[in-house]
């Protein structure tokens, strides 16, 4: 097949799910053209079957907003006919979805129709989507899209209560690949951070007020009360800030490290002990996932998609959203126990969302959704 993968070029969470699922589709033979604004920052690599089309927005001085939408569809015209492309992979509804449905009806009046799969990832329905300043165009391009996927039952019941959605959707969970995400400790990484043998806490997040990183360095306060511990924060964004100021008021500085965005999550996985998610609503919850795949077990919330991924007392323990003083009480319960357990059953639960296994329940929807979309031609 010749797909063409709408995305976010960024570290987020949906970009990088479109970019993994489009190299792995990739390497399986189909060809997968990437369009975005920047070269998607886990596409590394380049083969035969991957392209990457950038989509620039002229300026011009009336424009206060450049209009990317427009700039967008167009680039998306231009590359199903030049590409002689079967599908589009749109991730994240705003505004890859309204995009393409508008590319997907000029081509129809040259006489293509190019079917359109959109996948829901989280914030662009539980938190932009559903502002009244989107709302109507949320609502119109998931109901014009041939297929809808979300990342999870939680974000399909979300969806389903707060748009008037006609559509049906199916439930895709996010994946890892194993190739990448697997437990490799660096020695001597370790020591640096950890030379006392201290416990190691991970958090890596955009740093947006909805990750509640100020949750994370309570309940990492909690526990390194009561047992030697360091924390690795990996990722930036705008409350960055904010946290470095609590560390300093918590006295935690001696104990937490900014690592910054980081390429080699893995390797920074890999040293961990404990993961820590405290997020006020995760519609997946990617991050956590990584984690587990690299032998971590998680302490998290149990909003949105995550009890769907972390089971509570098998790859950590999940809690009420803000209640930092069970959140620490389950970490300490976990270090202080059966940390070896905890890691096991964390990476076994992991397995469960091997690429391999989800990658078809994509291919299969792709060929089903082109077949549907010939069918009504024909007729
Ligand atoms: O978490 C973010 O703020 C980024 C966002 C994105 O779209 O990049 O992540 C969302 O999509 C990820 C991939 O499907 C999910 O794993 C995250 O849980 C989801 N974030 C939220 O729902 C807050």
């Amino acid at each position: 097949m010749n797909i063409g993968v709408v995305c976010y070029p960024t570290y987020g969470g949906s970009g990088v799910v479109a970019t993994e699922l489009g190299k792995a589709l990739g390497q399986k033979g189909h060809k997968i053209h990437f369009i975005s604004y920047d070269q998607p920052a886990r596409l590394d690599f380049f083969n035969e079957n991957l392209f990457y089309h950038e989509v620039s927005v002229s300026k011009y001085p009336l424009f206060r907003y450049p209009p990317y939408e427009i700039a967008l569809a167009s680039k998306i015209v231009d590359i199903v006919q030049f590409a002689n492309l079967d599908l589009l992979h749109v991730h994240y509804a705003i505004p890859h979805a309204a995009a393409a449905i508008m590319a997907r009806n000029i081509l129809l009046k040259r006489g293509i129709y190019i079917p359109v799969v959109t996948t829901l990832h989280g914030t662009d329905i539980t938190l932009v989507g559903k502002d009244p300043t989107y709302e109507p165009v949320v609502t119109y391009s998931i109901n014009e899209s041939d297929a809808v996927t979300t990342v999870s039952e939680s974000l399909k019941r979300e969806t389903k209560e707060h748009f008037p959605i006609e559509n049906d959707i199916t439930v895709i969970p996010n994946f890892i690949d194993f190739e990448r995400f697997s437990k490799t400790p660096k020695e001597h990484f370790k020591l640096a951070i950890a030379p006392n043998g201290e416990h190691i806490v991970i958090h890596t997040s955009n740093f947006r007020k909805v990750k509640r990183v100020e949750d994370v360095l309570k309940v990492f306060h909690l526990i390194r009360k009561e047992v030697p511990a360091k924390l690795l924060l990996v990722g930036d964004g705008p409350e960055r800030f904010n946290m470095e100021t609590l560390c300093r008021k918590l006295d935690l500085f001696d104990s937490v490290t900014f690592l910054g965005k980081q390429d080699a999550v893995e390797e920074i996985l890999s040293v961990g002990d404990l993961f820590l998610m405290t997020s006020e609503t995760e519609s997946f919850g990617l991050a956590a996932l990584e984690a587990m795949a690299c032998e971590v077990p998680v302490i998290s919330t149990n909003t949105g998609g995550l009890p769907e991924l972390n089971i509570n007392g098998v790859s950590g323990f999940t809690s009420d959203l803000g209640d930092v003083k069970d959140m620490a009480k389950n970490a300490l319960s976990i270090l202080q126990g059966n940390l070896k357990l905890f890691k096991l059953q964390a990476y076994n639960h992991a397995r469960k969302f091997d690429i391999e296994t989800i990658m078809p329940a994509y291919e299969n929807l792709y060929f089903k959704t082109i077949e549907t979309a010939a069918k009504r031609k024909r007729t």
